[in-house]
Order: structure tokens, then sequence, then C-alpha cells
């Protein structure tokens, strides 16, 4: 039976922190399901909101979290795409209107009317989660919810950014940030997709775990006194890297990969910084032909293909699994940079 009551991390006000407590359990409208989560994956983004780093409004009293991996246990009477019983996926994109120029072309991310979970909705953060039916990612009953937890954001992210940067098996793509969590999915990705890998981190942790996931080439940042020489010298030709992925939460890299990127090459800028801005010259990036562009979460598509590679046995990236009553914990580690790969909450039972 679902109860009455369930735990969840709850943001009360902007001043508060997160506060683990008891609250309803929220009853699914028409088209939507509610998921009795099991895991969720704690991305950057749900620090963001934490600190109200973005001009963006988020919902007040909030449950963040939008990595979720569950059960469906009840569902709206409009809903017909979804069972109770199936296993699912909640995202960053909640819900969108299916019905705008952008909805119609399957850039659902760019729809006005957007929701999002754990930012003006309630998210994964809770044991049972409402979503709606259009929009939850079906996870075949083979793959385990823990593990594909961090694809339900992380991965479809970063394998909609590779998709999107125009890169070719066997050219270079640069990661920056290759060490968290959506770096380390990156790498997975770039390397099913027949891509060579330039990690840029820091630390002797991630360049570890970036060995380990099939870099070529690891860049320590806080080491590095030439970083632009040594991501081209880590190219064979020393032209430098044929795309780059911006994901980290600081400024810097935005302001520094025009000068490493390959003429005709691509920056996609898809970490969101708080109160930042990207820069690069006009001279150089008129004469190289330089693309640069944003990557936002993925669609409808994207969420089924990023979870196929994750069924195939293609995209295994580290995560370590603690009790949702430990999400401050992972913030803590989160601020300091200090996580490599992701942290996955475990739901009480
Ligand atoms: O759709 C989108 N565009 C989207 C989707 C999901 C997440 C965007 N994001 C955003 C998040 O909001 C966040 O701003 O992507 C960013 C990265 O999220 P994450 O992977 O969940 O964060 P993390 O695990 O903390 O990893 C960040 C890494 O960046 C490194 C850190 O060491 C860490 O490993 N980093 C930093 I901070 N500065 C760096 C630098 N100068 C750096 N790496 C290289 N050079
Ligand atoms: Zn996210
Ligand atoms: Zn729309």
């Amino acid at each position: 039976a679902i109860p009455e009551m369930q735990w969840a991390q709850v943001i009360e006000s902007p001043e508060s922190g997160v506060v683990y407590k008891q609250i309803p359990v929220p009853k699914p409208g028409p088209d939507e399901v509610l998921v009795n989560i099991k895991y969720s994956g704690v991305c950057h983004t749900d620090l963001h909101a934490l600190k109200g780093d973005w001009p963006l409004d988020r919902k007040m009293p909030l449950v963040g979290g939008h990595e979720g991996a569950g059960v469906v246990v009840a569902k709206g009477e409009l809903v017909t795409q979804v069972e109770i019983g199936d296993h699912a996926g909640v995202k960053w994109l909640h819900g969108s209107c299916l019905a705008c120029e952008f909805c119609r072309q399957s850039d659902e991310p760019l729809c006005a009317k957007a929701l999002l979970s754990g930012y003006t909705v309630d998210g994964t953060f809770q044991q049972y989660c409402t979503a709606k039916a259009a929009h939850v990612s079906i996870i075949p009953k083979d793959v385990p919810l823990d593990a594909v937890a961090p694809i339900l954001c992380a991965g479809i992210t970063v394998y909609k950014g590779l998709k999107e940067s125009g890169a070719r098996p066997g050219q270079t793509v640069a990661i920056v940030g290759a060490g968290g969590g959506l770096g380390s999915l990156a790498q997975q990705y770039a390397k099913a997709m027949g891509l060579r890998i330039i990690a840029i981190d820091g630390g002797e942790e991630k360049r570890a775990m970036c060995e380990q996931l099939g870099a070529q080439a690891y860049v320590d940042f806080t080491k590095s006194s030439d970083l632009v020489a040594d991501v081209q010298a880590a190219t064979e030709d020393g032209l430098g890297p044929h795309a780059v992925l911006l994901l980290a939460v600081s400024e810097g890299p935005f302001q520094q990969a025009a000068s490493y990127v390959r003429s005709r090459g691509s920056i996609v800028a898809i970490g969101l910084p708080a109160n930042a801005y990207l820069r690069a010259p006009v001279f150089g990036t008129v004469v190289k032909m330089i693309n640069i562009k944003g990557s936002y979460v993925g669609n409808r598509q994207d969420g089924i293909e990023a979870v196929d590679f994750f069924r195939r046995g293609l995209i295994k990236a580290p995560f370590k699994t603690v009790p949702l009553e430990d999400l401050p914990k992972v913030y803590e580690l989160m601020e300091q940079g200090k996580i490599a790969g992701r942290y996955v909450l475990q739901m009480p039972e």
C-alpha cells in the first residue's frame, strides 16, 4: 500500500539548508504517475538550486533531485503509455507543453512552459515523487536502478552534448571537469562513440579515475602552468581537440577553451557556474572558424538512447551509494570539488 507520509530532504527556505523530515506523499494528476523512488543521483544542479545560483526562480519549500530511478506505483486516468510496476526514471525535464514549436520539433527542453524536477516542482529526494507520464524514461527491468540513476541527468546531458559537438569517431574531445559526475559519464559515452579523450580536472584521485575510464591524456588544471599548451600537446599533431565539453563549475575554463580548441572545432558549454560569462577572442574565433554553443539536457529520445547505451554495458562510471539522510554530507564534498564520479542516494525502505 502507498503510505500517507514519507521521508524527504526539504529546502524549507533559501536559508534553511536541507531538512530531513516526513512530508505527505503526493497524489498524481490525470497525466502523471507516482514513482516510488529507490535511488537518486545527486547532480551539481541540486546544489546550485540550494544556493540560488541562477537567474531562474525555484519553488519554495522545495524537494530537490532529478536523477530518480524507481517503480511506478500509481497513475492518473489519462496515462496509457506507462503501467503500474514499470521501472521509470524521473529527469530534470519533468514536463513540457508538447504543443509549442520546440516541443513539436523534439526540443522539449526549450519549451517556455517546461517544468523542472527538483526546481519548479518537487523532485526525487523523497520516497514518492510525481512525474508527467509523457516525460518519464521507462527503464528496462534488467537494468540496475542504482547505477542507472546518474544516467537520468548526467548521462543524457553529456550524450546530447557530445552529439551537439559534431565530433566524429576518431576525433579528440577535451572534457573539462572530467572527474565529476557529468565528466565521468562523458568519458564513457565518448569512448563508446569512438572518440579520443583529453580529460581535464584536478588531483590524483581524479587522474586515476580518468585513466581508468579511458582518457588518453589527463591535464591537471591545479598543476599545469600552461594549460593551453598542455591540452594542445595532448593531441598527436599538436593542433588541439576537435571539440571541448565544458562541464566545470568554475568560470575559468569557459574563457580558456577558445585558445586551445582546433580550427573548425566546437566548444559546447554545459556546466552552469553562477554569474559566469563565456569569453573568446573575436579574431581567433573568426580565423579559426570556431563554433561556440550551449547544450541543455536532452529530449525524450535522447533519454531512451542514453539508457540504451547503459543497458548494452557500454557505460560504467564509478558511483558511491549513501542513505538519503546523508545528502548534506554529499553537498559538502561537492562544494569542495572532492567527488570523483557520482553520489547516489538510497531511499529508506
Ligand atoms: O543540461 C545541462 N547543461 C546540465 C545538466 C546537468 C548538469 C548542466 N549541468 C551542470 C551542473 O549544474 C554543474 O554546473 O553541469 C555542471 C557539472 O555538474 P556535475 O558534473 O554534477 O558537477 P561535479 O560532479 O561537481 O563536477 C564538476 C567538476 O568540475 C571540476 C571539479 O573538480 C569537478 O570534478 N572543475 C572545476 I569546479 N574547475 C575546473 C577547472 N578549472 C574543473 N575541471 C577542470 N578545470
Ligand atoms: Zn542534473
Ligand atoms: Zn512546449
